[in-house]
């Protein structure tokens, strides 16, 4: 079952019918007791709309909070070390990635959220930049995962390369995170063997490809959220995106005019286009 929530209000997906969602607004969605049995019942209760064709998909998210985890795969723990090694600073992202505590920083606020099929930004004084596709957790207030969605955690290499106290430069700034298209609702876990496909495309041609699976991210998400939750409150409840186990090679950097492309089954597929600047 997949959510949506779009320009004309939000839609259940169930057996590739699209329901209504009636006068509800997302945060009050998220805040239901029971999310899954609420939209089970209006797929049983009512007819299939005929309007989401047409209706125009947004970033699922009001009033949530997106945080992200990093260095939750080896493959991002290597780059990281890589790519700041003249700084001195690898040594902390070996030592976080087998830490029992994880990284977490804050990502960003819907203000400074894409859409499917909207801009996602590099920075204009970024010189390395990349996507960063990530499995995002949905989790309501009370700390309970109710669904996971695809994120985007687009990041300047070089900003944080050159000293990991840039961080939250090289991760925060207007449209640096992508979400969408939809949440899957459940509250299990997807399974191990579940992949994450990047592809980047530069004039329609694919400049990158690369893939992950689930079974190569280290940490469990209940513990990233345990951690999350850990005196914090989220009244509103809170995206989390799991972190990347996909970096194309240090050679490439993202261009204006790029098209980003991240699917992971089963949730679907969430593209962006890439604007440098204004
Ligand atoms: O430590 C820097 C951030 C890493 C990150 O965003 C990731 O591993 O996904
Ligand atoms: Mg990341």
């Amino acid at each position: 079952m997949k959510l949506y929530r779009t320009g004309n209000g939000q839609y259940v997906e169930h057996g590739g019918s699209y329901y209504r969602v009636p006068e509800s607004s997302w945060d009050a969605l998220v805040r239901q007791d029971d999310l899954q049995g609420f939209l089970v019942s209006i797929v049983d209760k009512n007819e299939p709309a005929g309007d989401f064709a047409s209706a125009r998909i947004q970033a699922p998210i009001e009033n949530q909070e997106v945080w992200a985890a990093g260095v939750t795969y080896y493959r991002s723990r290597s780059a990281r070390m890589e790519e700041s090694k003249s700084a001195g600073g690898g040594d902390f992202y070996d030592r976080v990635y087998s830490a029992e505590r994880p990284e977490l920083f804050f990502k960003a606020m819907a203000s400074r959220v894409a859409g499917p099929g909207e801009a996602v930004r590099i920075r204009s004084d970024a010189k390395w930049s990349v996507p960063e596709p990530e499995l995002t957790l949905l989790i309501n207030h009370r700390g309970q995962i109710v669904g996971c969605t695809i994120g985007n955690d687009m990041s300047s290499r070089d900003i944080e390369g050159e000293n990991p106290l840039y961080l939250p430069q090289a991760k925060v700034y207007d449209r640096s995170c992508a979400l969408g298209p939809c949440v899957l609702i459940g509250r299990e876990p997807l399974p191990a063997t579940t992949p994450i496909r990047l592809e980047i495309f530069r004039r329609d041609a694919s400049v990158f490809s690369g893939a992950t699976t689930l079974a190569e991210l280290k940490r469990a998400p209940s513990t990233l959220v345990e951690y999350l939750f850990r005196d914090n409150r989220f009244s509103c409840g809170a995206f989390l995106m799991t972190g990347t186990g996909i970096v194309p090679p240090d050679s490439f950097t993202l261009a204006s005019g790029d098209r980003i492309r991240i699917a992971i089954n089963p949730i679907g597929t969430l593209e962006n286009w890439v604007v440098q600047g204004a």
